[in-house]
């Protein structure tokens, strides 16, 4: 499918040629996580010099920490919810911006795990945000959800307090260990639906994000990966890309575009 070098095709045999439909238009799902965001600054969770690198995950990223230590985890929050400010989308997250826009109406689903906004800032419009959204909080007494990214809200560590119901306290809208994600029966579907599943930038660490790698296989979806590192579900791909996000996949859409018709 593309020049760029494939460094593992466990089943080299096919191509996405084989995959494409003759009778309707090619059907895109795309998973991404923390790696394509990383040459935007934005820091991932694994690994050296990872957010969690002197953090445990239970301190910061379980709805147990939120009841034992609510200021800890805002804080941890926060800080993230301010850089939102300083960092820009890369040539990875406005590649697959393009990419949408090729594809024919309702044939494209950008599923991340990523809780940055960095994919709508680079163009991309059918986004599910599976673990949640940094820009939002959600109130603890209510469920009321807003958007709280407003100079007042970020200027310092003070918890925010619900415009609804009038709580002293709102929560990150993230997606802790043992929460159910967002949105899974409509991201499964995709999954399921798709010809072609791409997955960007995630370890295969965090289930049931990791194993949605699985489903597309299960379900004759031709599978491609781009990562730095080989993520733990690598033998899943039928194409593995081995290198950055911002390098390899503008170079990936623009093969896959001239593909399309
Ligand atoms: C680059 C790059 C570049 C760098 N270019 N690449 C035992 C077994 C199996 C599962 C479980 C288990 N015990 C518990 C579970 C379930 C648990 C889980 O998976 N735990 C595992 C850790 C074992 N999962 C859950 O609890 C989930 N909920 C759940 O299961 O509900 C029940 C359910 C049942 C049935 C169906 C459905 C649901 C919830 C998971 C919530 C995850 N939340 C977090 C925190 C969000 C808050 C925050 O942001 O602070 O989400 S965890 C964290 O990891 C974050 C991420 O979205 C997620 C994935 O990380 P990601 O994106 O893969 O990042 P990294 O850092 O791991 O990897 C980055 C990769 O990029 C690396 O490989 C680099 O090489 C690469 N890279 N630069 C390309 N330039």
């Amino acid at each position: 499918m593309v020049s760029i070098q494939i460094v593992l095709a466990p089943s080299n045999t096919v191509t996405l040629a084989d995959f494409f439909p003759s009778d309707r238009p090619l059907r895109v799902a795309v998973l991404t996580g923390a790696g394509i965001s990383a040459e935007s600054g934005v820091r991932t969770f694994r690994g050296q010099d990872g957010l969690w690198n002197g953090h445990r995950l239970e301190e910061v990223a379980t709805p147990e920490a939120w009841i034992i230590d609510s200021e800890k985890v805002w804080r941890f929050y926060q800080e993230r919810r301010r850089q939102l400010g300083e960092v820009e989308p890369n040539p990875a997250h406005y590649a697959l911006a393009e990419l949408e826009m090729r594809m024919d109406d309702g044939c494209f689903t950008l599923i991340t795990q990523n809780v940055d906004d960095l994919h709508e800032r680079g163009g991309s419009e059918n986004l599910i945000h599976m673990h949640g959204e940094l820009r939002l909080v959600r109130c603890e007494a209510c469920e009321h959800k807003f958007e709280a990214m407003d100079p007042k809200h970020l200027e310092d560590d003070e918890f925010i307090s619900c415009p609804e119901c009038g709580h002293a306290k709102v929560r990150p809208e993230i997606v802790w260990f043992g929460e159910m994600p967002f949105q899974m029966t409509e991201l499964q579907q995709a999954v399921i639906d798709c010809d072609l599943f791409l997955v960007i930038g995630t370890s295969g660490n965090v289930y049931p994000a990791a194993g949605l790698l699985c489903q597309a296989w299960e379900s004759d979806s031709y599978c491609v990966g781009i990562n730095l590192e080989p993520p733990l579900n690598v033998d899943l791909f039928h194409e593995f890309h081995q290198g950055s996000a911002g390098e390899l996949l503008p170079l990936l859409v623009k093969e896959l575009t001239d593909l399309l018709p």
